[in-house]
Order: structure tokens, then sequence, then C-alpha cells
């Protein structure tokens, strides 16, 4: 039997279910460079590169173990943009009997790899992505029966189930999470170790070049691209960061400093995302840090947690609730996205600084997406279809079942409360404290009102005021109405005008 192997620009593994038994006298793995997915949300250019790029060195290896790959680039000749197009063009090259896919990690690309049996009149085997620690089925049953989807107890099982951290059936340490010793601010004199970055070879070039020709209009600076394109390069990169930063990942996973892009992150997202690293192997390296004493245990825990916890957990969420999950405006946001999100010309730092350390490098760390832009946007009320799209676009590990989530339920509150218990809603003091972005700012974090007053504090308070009907009875926001109801009726009015005001502005698209 001949089989035709589809393996898109996420799924980079040699592991890969749809190379699973392989024949290389027979089979053929295709992979397609095609516009449609260059341009479905205008990518940063740097996201672009990093998955062409590697798509090409991936095909690389394949051919040099004597597969044979049938590769289509972006300018191919007759090149038709679209995954199916190209499909059915490779069907018209090859007489197979079956194509053989693993699922996408897209709702978008898994409605129409459904269709082709039908329309391109040739059997196609849709495998389960294996990659995963929680397969569909065990989030699935997880999820069965449950009142709430709280990502904690679904972490304790994954917990309990791999043996990751336990001690027999208790956690490791006699705790499950160890998050509030993870809130520390950065001390003055503490420097980030600098991070190795990968300089592009030849055959990166060539696809700078490409980016730079076709996707000229896009967000993103292409110069100083410096992410790995290897396997080995990525295995690099998490040597590195066990060894370099994971002792002090747990210390300082909220703190942001401008100027420090990436402080003691794993920035191992896009890796993880495109099949050059796998989870389990993550968690593992991380896991023999800690038994060999390289690495404290809240540390590592807030390290599992991360992956073993929120992203096995997004993507179960993803795939229990799509696609109804993306139309959901709990809090009926309908602002259209602020032009600084690309051009990152405000007046307030900590929105400038994210925004171009986004543009520098297709990457921000988490803090700095959740209680920054995307505190803004919560606050501002803008629509989540128009944040959602922002987010996909900027970020190199930007795909659709994980960032949806985060934004849509973590940021935005966009799903009523069903990843989060309440919405991240901040006001200056947060940023404050966590941040250096307001020693700069032309605005205070101390002032609440008038021209000075930082935009997210009236805004904070304003957010509480508009949405009261959503979020009052909810028990863990009863502080924060608490404290508004105690306010005078004048300073209610006063904050009131003040939102108005900036809201207008922004609106009219002034200097804000
Ligand atoms: P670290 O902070 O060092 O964490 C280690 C690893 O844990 C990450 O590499 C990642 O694989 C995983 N992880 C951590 N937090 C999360 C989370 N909340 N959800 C899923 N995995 C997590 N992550 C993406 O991979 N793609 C996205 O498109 C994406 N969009 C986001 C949008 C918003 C609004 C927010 C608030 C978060 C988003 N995240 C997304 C989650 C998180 O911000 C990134 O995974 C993280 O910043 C990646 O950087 P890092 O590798 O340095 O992560
Ligand atoms: C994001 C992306 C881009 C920019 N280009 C391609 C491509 O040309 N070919 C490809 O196979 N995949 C690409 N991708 C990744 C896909 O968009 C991704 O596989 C789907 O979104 C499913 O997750
Ligand atoms: Fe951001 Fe407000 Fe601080 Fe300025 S004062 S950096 S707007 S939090």
């Amino acid at each position: 039997m001949k089989n035709l192997r589809l393996v898109l620009g996420d799924q980079l593994c040699r592991d890969l279910s749809a190379l699973a038994g392989l024949d290389a006298t027979h089979d053929v793995v295709l992979m397609l460079e095609v516009r449609e997915e260059t341009t479905y949300v205008r990518h940063h250019r740097q996201k672009i590169v990093l998955i062409l790029s590697a798509m090409r060195h991936f095909a690389a290896r394949l051919s040099d173990e004597g597969i044979t790959v049938d590769y289509v680039r972006l300018d191919a000749e007759h090149n038709t943009g679209s995954f199916g197009g190209e499909l059915q063009r490779a069907l018209a090259r090859h007489s197979v009997d079956r194509v053989i896919a693993t699922e996408p990690g897209e709702w978008r690309v898994l409605a129409m790899m459904q269709g082709w049996e039908n329309d391109l009149g040739v059997p196609v085997e849709i495998r389960e992505d294996t990659r995963f620690l929680c397969s569909h089925e065990r989030f699935q049953r997880w999820a069965q029966g449950r009142k709430g989807l709280r990502m904690e107890f679904f972490y304790r099982e994954m917990r309990r189930e791999t043996g990751w951290l336990m001690h027999g059936a208790e956690p490791e340490g006699g705790r499950w999470n160890y998050d509030s010793e993870n809130r520390k601010a950065l001390p003055a004199g503490l420097e980030s170790p600098r991070r190795r970055r990968f300089p592009p070879d030849e055959l990166t070039r060539e696809v700078v070049d490409l980016v730079r020709e076709h996707c000229g209009e896009h967000f993103g600076d292409l110069d100083g691209f410096g992410w790995a394109v290897t396997r080995d390069d990525a295995l690099a990169a998490l040597g590195e960061f066990v060894a370099e930063f994971l002792p002090r990942f747990g210390d300082y996973q909220d703190a942001m400093r401008d100027g420090d892009d990436f402080l003691f992150h794993a920035v191992l997202s896009p890796y993880l995302n495109i099949g050059l690293l796998v989870p389990r192997e993550v968690c593992e390296a991380a896991l023999h840090a800690w038994q060999e004493g390289r690495v404290p245990l809240a540390a590592v825990e807030g390290f599992v947690r991360q992956i073993l916890g929120w992203r096995e957990y997004v993507r179960g969420l993803y795939w229990l609730r799509m696609p109804d999950y993306a139309a959901s405006n709990f809090l009926d946001a309908r602002r259209p996205l602020p032009a600084f999100y690309w051009t990152g010309e405000t007046r307030m730092r900590c929105v400038r600084a994210t925004v171009e350390a986004t543009r520098r490098n297709a990457y921000a760390h988490h803090i700095q997406r959740l209680m920054i832009t995307g505190n803004f946007a919560l606050l501002a009320g803008i629509a989540p279809a128009e944040v959602e799209d922002w987010y996909l676009a900027v970020y190199a590990d930007a795909f659709e079942w994980v960032e949806l989530p985060n934004t849509h339920g973590m940021a935005l509150h966009a799903d009523g409360g069903i990843l989060g218990s309440k919405p991240y809603a901040a006001s200056g003091a947060y940023i404050d404290r966590m941040s250096d972005y307001c020693a700069g700012c032309a605005y205070s974090p101390k002032v609440k009102l008038g021209e000075k007053a930082c935009p997210f504090n009236f805004l904070y308070w304003d957010f509480l005021i508009n949405n009261r009907e959503h979020l009052a009875g909810n028990p863990r926001m009863a502080m924060p109405y608490r404290t508004l109801d105690r306010m005078s009726g004048e300073r209610r009015d006063a904050i009131r005008r003040d939102a108005a005001a900036f809201l207008e502005a922004l609106d009219a698209g002034g200097m804000v």
C-alpha cells in the first residue's frame, strides 16, 4: 500500500503519528508552504520564517534518512496557495492508496481536512496527535459531569497519573502548588543571564528573503532573527534554560522589566508548539535537574504546572468547547482594537514596551500578555475576536488551540468563567509592583484621577461599574465591589468621566 503522509508546519516531529509505520520504499511525505496559512492572520514575519525554515530543515532531515519528500515551496510555480489545492495537485503527481495526516491544531484546518475524502475521492486517515500528555478522550473523561473545569484539579490528576513530583499519593513537599512563592519583584541588581540566539544559516537566510519579498506588509522585525529551526538547536535551548534560567524561574515568573525581554522564562513555547520539542522531554529535563539538586522544588513545580497543567488543560478545553467557545462574548465587549497594538504609539509605557518587545522578538512573556496588553483590552472592552486575531498574529508560538483559551478565556473573560474563576483585571498598582515601567511613564500609578492618572486606575473601576450585572455575583469579586460601593457618588462620577474621556480619545485615534 502506498501512502501520502502529510506533515503540517506545526507538526515537525519525527515521532509524529502521521509518520508512524512509514515505508520508505513506497510512501511519500508531503509538506506544503501555502499562502493561505501565511495570511489567514497577518503573522509576525519572524513566525513565518521560523515555521518555513523549520519545515525545510525537517524535510532535509527526512530526505537524509532516505525518505521521499515532496516539498512545495511558497514561490513554486502553480502553487495554489491552499492545503486542499496542493493536496489535489500532489495526488495527481503520486498515485497513492491513502492520505495519512495527524489531526491539526486548529478547528479551521480540521474542518478542511474532514472534507478532503469527499472532495478528493481518496481515503484520508486522520490520526490523533500523540505529542500531548493528555488525550482528547482522557480530557473528556476528566471534564464529564464536573460543574467547574478548574485547571488546578486537572493538574493534580495529571500529577497523579504521571507520578511527577509525587511522593506516593502525596505531592512532593506536601503542597500541590507553589504559586504563592512565584510572585517576587525583580531586585534592582539582578540581571538575567545572556540568552543564546541561533544565527540564521543559509537555508534560513533564503526564507528571510522570501518573507521580506512576500510578507512586506506584515508586522514584526526580521533583523536579528535568532530562533532555533532544528531539533538539535531547540534541544540546546532547552539545555541552556534548565541550567541557567530554571533555578530562578519560579521566583520571578510574574516580574517585568523594560528591555529585559525574556527574564527567566523558558522561551521554548514556539519549539514545543511546532514539534521541535515534545512536552514530556521538556518536563523530564526539568525534573531531572531537580532530582540532582540543581533546581529548587518551587521552580520545578511552577514550570511543570505550566506544561503538564496549563498547556494540556487549554488544549483539552479548546477541543471540548469548539466551535462555540470562540463565539461567546460574555462581557459584550465591542470596541475596535486600538492602532497602538500594532504601532506601539501610546503614552502608556507598559503597553508601548510590550508591543515593542513583541515586534522585536515575536515573543512577550506571560505576564506582559496577560496583565499588560490583555488587561488593557479587558478593561477597555475591546472586541474579543479582534484581540484574538492580534495574539494569533504576533507571537511565534501562536496556534489557535493554545492562543484562543488564553486570550478569550484567561485574558478577556469572554467565556463567562469557564477557564478562570474571575477576570484578571488589575489597576496600575499591580503593574507598578511587578515592573519598572511606571518610573518612566507619562502617567503615574499613584494618581487615580485627572490628566496624570494611570489609565489602568480609572479604567479598572469603570470596568467594574459597567460589568456589575455580570460580575458582582462572583464571590471572588466581592472585595473590589465592596471597595467600589464605599466610594462616594462624586468619586464614582469622576471615574466614569475620566474613563469616558479616555475611551473617546482612544476611539478617535488620539495619542493616549
Ligand atoms: P514560560 O513562562 O517559561 O512557561 C513554560 C512553558 O509552559 C511554555 O513554553 C508553554 O509551553 C507553557 N505555558 C505556560 N503558560 C501557558 C499557558 N497559559 N497556556 C499554555 N501553555 C503555557 N502560549 C502559547 O504557547 N501560544 C499562544 O498563542 C499563547 N497565547 C497567549 C495569549 C494570552 C493572552 C496569554 C495570557 C497567554 C498566552 N500563552 C500562549 C501562554 C503563555 O503566555 C506562553 O506559553 C508563554 O509566555 C511562552 O513563553 P515561555 O516559553 O517563555 O513560557
Ligand atoms: C502558521 C503556518 C504558516 C505561517 N505557514 C504554514 C505553511 O506554509 N504550511 C504549513 O503546513 N503550515 C503553516 N503554518 C502552520 C499551520 O497554520 C498550522 O499547521 C495550522 O494552523 C494547524 O495548526
Ligand atoms: Fe502602565 Fe500606568 Fe504604569 Fe504608565 S503608570 S506604565 S500606564 S501602569
